[in-house]
């Protein structure tokens, strides 16, 4: 590869089939002035590109120096044929060791940019810093080097082979199981720039529920076409496998991972996909796991059943991600059954195996402790598994911006080398012989035309990737970069009130929803609305809200102190001895680890109960802010933006009523103590009312479609 380059001379090979005549006009150096037009409107599919659509923001275009042509470069000309804040910007390969394969280094010189990287894929990522530097911030380019903070920054998808899409709000799968088609390939083009342009390069196709057939050769052959039309974005795609695949496929007769045809069929399997898929980056798998098969069967161990596919995928790189997301029914508390599975394996997983463990230890309620798992493997690689969709925090019905909630999991200290052992810092140091680290978003994508079901809940896609990126940035800066890219001519006071609405949105949906430490307190099966009552005959304890509450006559909370289930000795010292105290344990995790009385004086004095209903009071009065806030900011936002992200807070204001109501009624027939504010809906026509959120259509109303009479 040529790695000179010139101000003068723009050496790149025009001929892609990407290559337009603007580019022709980038190549050859000419400012393209005639393009500039108005602001666009608002285009929802266009997710946070509004600014690159409008136009050009001046018409001093920087001249792009770019020495080579790969598919990738020929992209990266493209996205900066609008770049204006240089004269000229020069994108060149070195051979750097302290960038590694995705980093770059951004330099300037008067006023042109260099920018330096190992591959052209890292040369992508420094071109969409630059542009969202254009759009992000003012003034001139901001120098700087940029090494992610993990090597897989991935997406989880759990699309089914059918299109549907386990806990989405936002549709149907992207992904069509067939030849792509010129739709397709557009969709997925667009989805892979976006992708990229936050930072995220890898993604698991479907549903960590999987179903064998995604291993069938017509199958593999269809992942090898979406891979090829990813891989000029830097992305690489892993499946979810599952473990019966080799009974299902080849009518073996059983997926012992210890018996031979077993472990060859795995490894001629990997063997066929490499075939098909040289950078094929590796397989996730959820194994004995709500019924799901696993080694477990066999009376094997989860390393048994991970080393084996870790050792079909080793000779060609591949990964394999091990969820660490299991309970069975037994009578340990769930909370802690990750950590006793898992906890004896450490050290007996192969190197290109990672364990990966979703942030808390049940299952993204609203707020949990982290997982302590976390704390406790430490000669095996871990990655956080975060959910992206807003499974648990109102689909996409409610606005709910999350980096508050990862960062807060991300930044927790486990204390397991001493002091400074933070979640962020133990899953991105690569243990010996590792070569990749990773961290894992659930998607919240789908085929609706916004992507995301909700427009505002773009801004999680958005935040996940820059996070993976860079777990420094602060929940805060990352919203300053949504909203500027996302409503381009927002004024200063107004972005500022947008920030805060994000911001503030998670502590809200945990007062309204759990407070104090609660959890899964959901209604049966869809997760969406509050049913503390619910008793689903003949179903498992663990399923049921009443195993987490314990609501009684003395009080509420789990049972998970010493007195308890004791998973408080599953953190590592001081913070056991914190959780373990009812009254050191911090107001957020009460009621997850202590069964507390209605009358317990809280920290500030108030009694448990008057906390709890000023908890939901306030998430409540929090919805009502939400929608003022929105009022204010009117004239500034697009209006179909507006509208739609108004109709959603309404939706989300009924809701959070109906959980407020829900809960407080429900509770007080234990606690027997006033509930200061007012409620309005009856307590036996809730209990009686069952929400088909299964409906997608309906989950989109919420509570607010229904016809529940209001006293
Ligand atoms: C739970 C979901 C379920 C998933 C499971 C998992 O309710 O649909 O299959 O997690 O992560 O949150 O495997």
């Amino acid at each position: 590869m040529d790695t000179s380059f010139s101000n003068h001379n723009m050496k790149l090979h025009i001929s892609s089939a990407i290559c337009s005549p603007l580019m022709l006009a980038v190549a050859l150096g000419f400012s393209s002035c005639d393009r500039q037009s108005p602001v666009s409107p608002f285009d929802a599919h266009s997710l946070w590109f509004q600014q690159h659509k409008a136009g050009l923001h001046s018409d001093n275009k920087a001249h792009v120096i770019i020495n080579d042509s790969t598919p990738t470069l020929r992209i990266v000309a493209d996205e900066m044929k609008d770049f204006s804040i240089a004269d000229a910007v020069s994108f060149n390969i070195v051979s750097d060791e302290k960038l590694g394969h995705d980093g770059y280094d951004i330099s300037l010189s008067g006023s042109t940019v260099t920018v330096s990287a190992n591959s052209d894929v890292a040369l992508l990522y420094a071109a969409f810093d630059l542009l969202r530097q254009q759009h992000v911030e003012v003034g001139s380019v901001r120098t700087h080097s940029s090494v992610p903070s993990y090597d897989f920054r991935m997406l989880n998808h759990w699309d089914n082979l059918d299109g549907t899409v386990e806990r989405g709000y936002a549709g149907h799968s992207i992904w069509q199981w067939r030849t792509p088609t010129p739709e397709d390939i557009k969709i997925y083009t667009e989805y892979a720039r976006a992708n990229a342009s936050v930072g995220i390069n890898t993604v698991v196709l479907n549903n960590v529920n999987a179903s064998p057939e995604m291993l069938s050769a017509e199958h593999i052959k269809i992942v090898a076409q979406i891979a090829d039309i990813l891989r000029p974005y830097g992305i690489r795609v892993l499946v979810s496998v599952n473990f019966s695949s080799p009974m299902v496929l080849a009518g073996l007769p059983d997926a012992d991972p210890l018996r031979d045809s077993v472990r060859q069929w795995w490894k001629d399997k990997a063997d066929e996909i490499y075939s098909l898929i040289p950078d094929f980056a590796g397989f996730l798998v959820k194994a004995n796991s709500e019924g799901l098969p696993g080694p477990l069967d066999y009376h094997r161990s989860h390393s048994d059943g991970a080393n084996m596919l870790a050792e079909a995928l080793k000779p060609h790189g591949g990964i394999v991600l091990w969820r660490a997301f299991v309970y069975s029914p037994s009578d340990a508390d769930r909370a802690k059954q990750a950590y006793l599975e898992f906890q004896p394996l450490d050290g007996q997983f192969l190197d290109n195996v990672i364990i990966q463990i979703k942030n808390g230890p049940i299952d993204f309620q609203p707020r949990e402790p982290f997982s302590p798992l976390f704390g406790a493997l430490k000669k095996t690689q871990m990655a956080a598994e975060l959910q992206i969709t807003q499974e648990y925090t109102g689909a996409a019905n409610h606005l709910c911006y999350l980096p508050t909630m990862w960062l807060e999991t991300l930044n927790a200290d486990t204390y397991r080398d001493g002091q400074g052992s933070t979640i962020a810092r133990l899953t991105q140091d690569k243990l010996p012989g590792v070569k990749v680290s990773a961290i894992a978003g659930v998607a919240n994508i789908g085929n609706d035309d916004n992507w995301c079901g909700n427009h505002i809940a773009q801004s999680n896609w958005y935040a996940f990737g820059r996070m993976a990126w860079d777990t420094n940035l602060t929940a805060d800066s990352i919203a300053t970069e949504w909203i500027r890219q996302t409503m381009p001519d927002i004024p200063r006071h107004a972005e500022s009130t947008v920030r805060d609405m994000l911001i503030e949105s998670r502590e809200a949906v945990v007062d309204y929803m759990m407070p104090l430490g609660l959890h899964h307190i959901f209604a049966w099966g869809h997760h969406y609305g509050p049913e503390p009552w619910c008793a689903v005959p003949g179903a498992r304890p663990d399923w049921m809200p009443t195993y987490y509450h314990c609501a009684d006559s003395v009080g509420l909370g789990s049972r998970r102190d010493l007195n308890g289930s004791k998973a408080v000795l599953q953190y590592n010292a001081p913070l056991s001895d914190l959780y373990a105290d009812v009254n050191t344990c911090p107001d957020e995790y009460l009621l997850w680890f202590h069964h507390v009385n209605w009358d317990f004086r809280m920290k500030n004095g108030r009694t448990l109960w008057d906390e709890l209903c000023v908890r939901y009071d306030h998430g409540l009065a929090m919805t009502v802010h939400f929608l003022a806030s929105w009022n204010r900011v009117q004239s500034y936002v697009d209006a179909n933006l507006w509208n739609d992200v108004q109709h959603k807070l309404e939706i989300q204001h009924d809701d959070a009523r109906w959980w407020h109501d829900g809960c407080l009624l429900y509770f007080q027939q234990f606690s027997k103590m006033p509930i200061p504010q007012k409620t309005i809906y009856n307590l036996d026509d809730m209990m009686k009312f069952h929400i088909n959120i299964t409906n997608y259509e309906n989950a989109k109303q919420g509570y607010r479609g229904e016809k529940l009479v209001k006293e």
